[in-house]
């Protein structure tokens, strides 16, 4: 279907998406003008990288082309990954709450039966269309950037790629395929029904789960256990690395990490660390797990019951025709190799978002996308992620960014930390109502060893803001600013951060915390 001269509105996008997605015969959706196939970059794939890195390049006065398998533009992130997450996720908190007051104050008596992951999935799948329908919209009539949808892109050679029966022609490709869920390949039974990862969690569960096994102890098994168990279902997290300790994550401070997953156990989740899978093993009879056969820290086997397996074991991108058509460089880990402009080792073709190494996330797939688009416009531009800020959910928000305080003690002289609970030895903080902060004040006054962390790392020397942790709620966009101001070349003192003016307790616990110990001359726990 020829999109260019008409104007679907939101509704028509999402009649369009939903019938592309239903029919696996369905036309290609073309917004191009077709009078001119030479383009300054294609995007292949119009994930948020391929999008973002696509409107920059338009904006600079460029002419990109997306092209993209799906009916819609904003890749795995609107259709089974962050959205889907942070639906869960936000359902897990709700739940979380329910359950810890059940029947006091204003809440009512919690019933479990209310409580589904199939009717959440649903929920999801009922709506994200109008997601794909926004982005679809916007990127034509506001951001002006031609695309081709609904079509495989087959790379020819490094300026030339075809989709929908068309050739396209370009200085430069820039490649956002994408990643996918992991699969060991030596565990047998994965392949049965009943077990799932994030993607086919909303595109197959047809059952409302019962008692969960999680294999993996990734941010994806994290966030999705906690979810599960918060509606009900048991759930036992199965993970060969301490869960906040796998390679992907850094800077995890070990106080927040004994919060954090001290609180999952608390909630009754069993999380076995140093355990490998062994097995998964049917049902014939219903078509589901029957159970997975797991190898505990201590050697011993056990066969643990479970109607639903669930794999978080991170994402691998697809690479596979990018290599074969072009020869770029794969590294040991399966991402594309790039330098700090995104180029590989093939002039011209560049690699963005889940394809290269570093976090999985969109602050990366966006920028990765833009800093691509910026040096093929002619710029001298790097992007550097080796540093970022970070979060995970479990029933929590959970935050961090810069150094932990193991690493800044290996690091430095001397460290200054300002916590809350503080710790002091023989303190009774479970009896302590702090941090009372944004979603924790009902915790606080009535269960206060829920109400969270808040841990800040301070250069005693220099009195620059090394890191900071959290846990409680709503703390996200202070530390994407918290991030900017502690990596400027000249830093964060907390003298600026306790002059800063705070709008409530939480994360700006932390401004008011610095102004109480900033006044003084040679810095002090607090
Ligand atoms: C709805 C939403 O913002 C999440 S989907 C984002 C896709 S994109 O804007 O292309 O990064």
């Amino acid at each position: 279907m020829d999109v260019r001269d008409r104007h679907p509105n939101l509704g028509e996008w999402i009649e369009l998406i939903e019938r592309s997605l239903a029919d696996p015969e369905s036309e290609p959706i073309l917004n191009i003008d077709a009078d001119d196939p030479h383009y300054d970059a294609v995007f292949v794939g119009g994930g948020a990288g391929g999008r973002f890195g696509a409107a920059y390049m338009r904006a600079m006065g460029g002419r990109p082309l997306i092209i993209d398998a799906w009916p819609f533009l904003g890749g795995s992130c609107p259709h089974q990954a962050c959205v889907p997450h942070h639906i869960f996720s936000e359902a897990a908190e709700e739940l979380d709450r329910m359950r810890w007051f059940s029947d006091e104050l204003f809440f009512p008596k919690f019933d479990p039966s209310r409580a589904s992951i199939l009717e959440l999935v649903r929920l999801f799948l009922n709506g994200r269309a109008s997601a794909h329908a926004f982005m679809n919209w916007q990127t034509k009539e506001q951001l002006d950037v031609e695309y081709v949808l609904n079509a495989r892109a087959t790379i020819v050679d490094a300026h030339t790629v075809t989709a929908a029966g068309r050739t396209f022609h370009a200085d430069n490709l820039v490649l956002g395929m994408g990643a996918r869920p992991v699969v060991p390949p030596d565990v047998p039974g994965l392949d049965r029904p009943g077990v799932f990862d994030f993607v086919s969690l909303v595109e197959e569960l047809g059952y409302e789960p019962t008692r969960c096994v999680i294999i993996g102890g990734s941010k994806v098994a994290m966030e999705y256990g906690a979810f599960f168990h918060a509606t009900g279902c048991d759930t036992t997290i199965v993970s060969r690395s301490p869960l906040m300790r796998t390679r992907a994550l850094h800077h995890v401070d070990e106080d927040l990490r004994q919060y954090v997953v001290g609180g999952m156990r608390k909630r009754g989740m069993e999380i076995l660390e140093g355990a490998h899978p062994v097995s998964v093993n049917g049902d014939g009879a219903r078509g589901r797990a029957r159970s997975a056969t797991v190898r505990l820290s201590s050697g011993e086997e056990v066969e643990l019951e479970t109607d639903f397996v669930f794999l978080g074991l991170g994402e691998r991108p697809n690479t596979a025709q990018a290599q074969q058509a072009l020869g770029i460089d794969i590294g040991a880990n399966g991402r594309v190799v790039v330098d700090k402009r995104m180029r590989t080792n093939v002039p011209g073709i560049y690699a963005i978002g889940d394809m290269i190494d570093g976090p999985m996330e969109m602050f990366k797939a966006r920028k990765s996308g833009v800093t691509a688009s910026r040096n093929i416009m002619g710029e001298d531009l790097e992007f550097d992620f080796s540093e970022f800020p970070d979060f995970l959910h479990t029933t929590y928000e959970v935050t961090w960014v810069g150094l932990t305080e193991a690493e800044a003690r290996a690091a430095l002289d001397e460290v200054i930390i300002i916590q809350m609970p503080p710790y002091v030895e023989g303190l009774d903080t479970p009896n302590l109502p702090l941090p009372c902060a944004e979603g924790t004040m009902l915790y606080a006054f009535s269960k206060p060893e829920l109400s969270g962390f808040q841990k800040l790392v301070v250069d005693g020397v220099t009195r620059k803001v090394l890191g900071a942790h959290h846990c409680g709620y709503g703390a996200k966009d202070a530390f994407q600013y918290l991030d900017y101001l502690i990596h400027r070349p000249e830093g964060l003192t907390i003298d600026e951060l306790g002059w800063m003016n705070e709008l409530f307790l939480n994360p700006e616990h932390f401004v008011q915390l610095s102004r109480l110990r900033a006044g003084k001359a040679s810095l002090t726990h607090l």
